[in-house]
């Protein structure tokens, strides 16, 4: 087999030669700025290189609408070479070494091989995802009117144990949670009883969480509409959150940017998670009308600050039992998603590091005070703080670009995989 193009580090050091000098001068400015405020600024580096979030596996590949899809060049053809291009993000912006798998589109047929080849790229595997939502060549039972919810207990069957596979597959590549998120609903009033269906559902998870193994997350996530367009079974993070008390201690609450009705207050909903102790993780996009599944940051920074506001705020306080996982969900319909992927990890990063700046002493005196003029400028003195020197250092110090997509762009990356993977027809690419 000819040697497959890689992003050698030699190429990586070369590149930042050039932006090393501005990024020390900023660095340096930055660094005098912050002690005024009597803030050491290592300790940001040091929190920026500690957060890791998770890429989705189907993430690498082209999205697409259900109008169409445009496929890019080189892209990946199948798990190994999906691989390939998370273990090139993670060398690029150093801040994603776990990859979230997608049964069965990425399921393999040696997970031992899988393993031994993830490591080797210095990833890892992140939470398991279930598909319940589509129908598979050759399979018995239809999800066309739902799946763990369905009335027919013959499809909740094959539904749950095409969950409780996933864990067995995961199990294998050193997984420590499974996703479950259904397209369960329907499309007419009266089509379906609400109260069955979710009745069902707990039934049926109630099968899956026993497979669960005791060291795994079983996370649950929610989603207000589509591809039911009149109800959904788990529809918002209120029935999340009973399921999950329902289910028990190792079922947590997944909650994805773009599932919520417009304008919802997202923050607050991390908030409540938070204090009930059922947060268990994100996936991270942005939106403006539904769930558009654009890149992160790109629609609505400051509510992604907000959102690491409640986090850092609760990291801070010490709230019990508070570990959630980071993950990004997205779809690249008209970019090259390894630009957007290294690019959104850098926003996720930035609004972690511009909420750990915020001044919680002089916030909670405002809050205490009724001083909401106050309170906003703490908040907004963190959020207009350029902390690009603290993401650009940590990615330096561990090897990674100063400017991620500058240097992915300048080393053909993407013109040498489409010499190696010619076009083949089919690719799957799909967003939860
Ligand atoms: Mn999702």
């Amino acid at each position: 087999m000819p040697v497959k193009f890689e992003i050698e580090q030699d190429f990586i050091a070369e590149q930042n030669k050039a932006k090393s000098e501005w990024l020390a001068e900023d660095f340096e400015y930055l660094g005098r700025k912050l002690l005024r405020q009597n803030i050491d600024i290592e300790t940001h580096v040091e929190r920026a290189s500690g957060l890791k979030i998770a890429v989705p596996s189907w993430g690498v590949g082209t999205g697409g609408t259900r109008f169409a899809r445009f496929p890019g060049p080189g892209e990946p053809r199948g798990i190994y070479e999906k691989l390939e291009d998370c273990s090139t993000i993670n060398r690029l912006a150093r801040s994603t070494p776990a990859v979230s798998l997608h049964i069965p589109w990425d399921k393999p047929d040696d997970p031992a091989n899988l393993l031994a080849t993830a490591t080797e790229y210095g990833l890892s595997f992140d939470a398991m995802n279930s598909n319940t939502f589509q129908d598979q060549p050759g399979q018995k039972e239809s999800y066309k009117f739902g799946s763990l919810t369905h009335a027919n207990a013959a499809v909740r069957k094959q539904a749950i144990e095409h969950n409780i596979e996933c864990i067995e597959i995961g199990q294998k590549i050193g997984s420590k949670a499974l996703t479950v998120w259904v397209g369960d609903g329907s499309n007419f009033a009266g089509q379906s009883n609400f109260r069955k269906a979710l009745e069902r559902y707990l039934e049926s998870m109630r099968e899956i969480y026993a497979a669960i193994p005791a060291d795994w997350q079983l996370f649950i996530e929610h989603k207000l509409f589509e591809p039911a367009f009149y109800s959904s079974v788990v529809s918002d993070w209120g029935t999340n959150y009973y399921c999950a008390r329902e289910l028990g201690d190792r079922a947590a609450c997944l909650v994805d940017l773009g599932h919520h009705a417009p304008n919802v207050n997202i923050e607050q909903i991390v908030s409540r998670l938070i204090q009930f102790q059922k947060l268990g993780g994100f996936h991270f996009n942005d939106s403006k009308y539904g769930d558009d599944d654009l890149d992160s940051g790109s629609v609505r920074p400051f509510q992604l600050f907000l959102i690491f506001n409640e986090l850092v705020d609760a990291e801070l306080s010490g709230v019990p039992r508070f570990d959630p996982c980071y993950m990004l969900d997205q779809s690249h319909n008209v970019t090259d998603p390894i630009e957007s992927l290294m690019t959104s990890s850098v926003e996720v990063l930035r609004a972690y590091i511009q909420a750990s700046l915020v001044d919680r002493a002089k916030l909670a005196e405002a809050q205490e005070n009724g001083d909401p003029i106050a309170a906003l400028r703490t908040l907004k003195e963190a959020f207009t703080t350029d902390v690009a020197p603290i993401l650009a250092a940590a990615r330096q110090r561990s090897g990674g670009a100063i400017d991620p997509v500058g240097v992915y762009r300048a080393s053909g990356y993407r013109q040498q995989k489409a010499k190696e993977r010619p076009a083949q027809m089919g690719i799957s690419a799909g967003i939860v």
